[in-house]
């Protein structure tokens, strides 16, 4: 899946990953998305969390973020 992408890229999206799990859990939470991108309207965050919550336990791990984002 995340084969092509460049180490560099990797490492950026480590960073915003991080910059966005503000509790640093490794997990990245809805209420953690809610609060990096507070202009993001509620429709979007839905449609978000079916397409990027892969394993449907409510919260985004590096892997489905790199996957949803990349
Ligand atoms: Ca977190
Ligand atoms: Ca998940």
């Amino acid at each position: 899946m995340a084969g092509d992408l460049t180490e560099e890229r990797l490492s950026q999206l480590r960073i915003t990953f991080a910059e966005i799990d503000t509790d640093g859990d490794g997990y990245i939470s809805e209420a953690e998305l809610k609060r990096h991108f507070p202009d993001l309207p509620a429709e979007a965050l839905g449609a978000l969390s079916q397409e990027a919550d892969s394993d449907q336990d409510g919260r985004y791990s590096l892997e489905e973020f790199i996957r949803t984002v990349a």
